[in-house]
């Protein structure tokens, strides 16, 4: 289908490259490339994007993307969005080609691409470049390559075939690899650091066994809170921001810990307590309830089902 896209990209002039909002560094880039490659070409083309482009895409941009565009007579491309509803409030009337690799998604164009085998947009992007038989420059090259490390989680997701792409375009790009993880770093924002630094204050750990579990409190950011947690060494971590008139509680588990709990689960169990609902799966959850003065006795529940599952009593530490 690539084939047929390059055929049909050829004879078209004028051109709107779309993507969702919030823009992700792999839709940034797949956006971008294209935009390039028909440039190459010799093409008229303009960027936009859904409502905005993510912070850490924002450092791969350095040329002009349209947030919400009119658009007029262009042909539009959309990249790396399934749904729709990703687009608005961009009103389309005809898109011509999709190119994703979501799992197909309802937006009815003349042509697509859709892989879902691909572990990023970048890739296809890449593929079509070959197919329109444009060489790849350096910074498309650099583009490729953040799309492609952001949307396999850095390479945890890579199979083997990712790490010839990345090899070849690194061949490419005049940045190298630990550049490139440079800039998709993220700094965390400094009141969520606050608030993991102020959770620490009001920690109260216990020991089940061999199984570690922490909880704690804060304003806000309990679910980063709970994830950091389980980086410090806890294998169950439960956070709650109670708040004037109701109460958040994050849970978070290790995942080795899933044969012998499951953390939704758990959390239905305080629904009453907190007079709220809670919802999640097996190693995340949350409940959100009306009665904040009552925390502490979820935290309890919490404990004792941990306990009662495990078949053992806790320990402070
Ligand atoms: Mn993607």
């Amino acid at each position: 289908m690539l084939k047929e896209i390059a055929d049909f990209l050829k004879k078209e002039d004028d051109f709107f490259v779309l993507t969702h909002h919030n823009a992700d560094v792999d839709a940034i880039a797949s956006a971008l490339v294209l935009k390039g490659l028909l440039e190459e070409l010799g093409k008229k083309v303009k960027v936009g994007v859904a409502e905005s482009v993510s912070e850490v895409a924002k450092k791969f941009v350095d040329e002009k993307i349209e947030i919400d565009p009119e658009i007029e007579k262009e042909t539009v491309v959309v990249v790396d969005t399934s749904a729709p509803e990703q687009l608005e409030p961009i009103g389309i009337r005809d898109v011509a080609v999709v190119i994703d690799h979501h799992i197909a998604g309802n937006i009815h164009a003349k042509l697509s691409h859709i892989d879902p085998e691909a572990n990023s947009c970048s890739e296809l992007i890449y593929q079509l470049s070959k197919e329109l038989g444009i060489e790849i420059k350096s910074g498309m090259a650099t583009l490729l390559l953040g799309g492609l490390i952001y949307d396999t989680a850095h390479l945890r997701r890579a199979n083997r075939d990712t790490f010839i792409l990345v090899a070849e375009l690194l061949e490419k790009s005049d940045k190298n690899y630990q550049e490139i993880l440079q800039m998709l770093r993220t700094e965390t924002d400094v009141s969520e650091r606050i608030a993991i630094l102020k959770s620490m204050k009001r920690l109260n750990s216990y020991r089940i066994g061999n199984v570690l579990v922490s909880f704690t409190s804060v304003g806000s950011f309990e679910a980063s809170v709970a994830r950091n947690l389980l980086r410090m060494g806890s294998d169950i971590s439960i956070v709650g921001a109670p708040k004037k008139k109701g109460v958040r509680i994050s849970g978070r588990m290790r995942w080795q810990m899933k044969e012998k709990l499951n953390l939704a689960e758990i959390f239905s169990g305080i629904e009453k307590i907190i007079d709220g609902s809670a919802g999640g799966h097996d190693v995340a959850a949350s409940a959100n309830g009306k009665k904040p003065e009552n925390m502490s006795l979820a935290f309890k529940s919490i404990l004792s089902q941990i306990e009662e599952k495990l078949g053992e009593k806790s320990k402070e530490l």
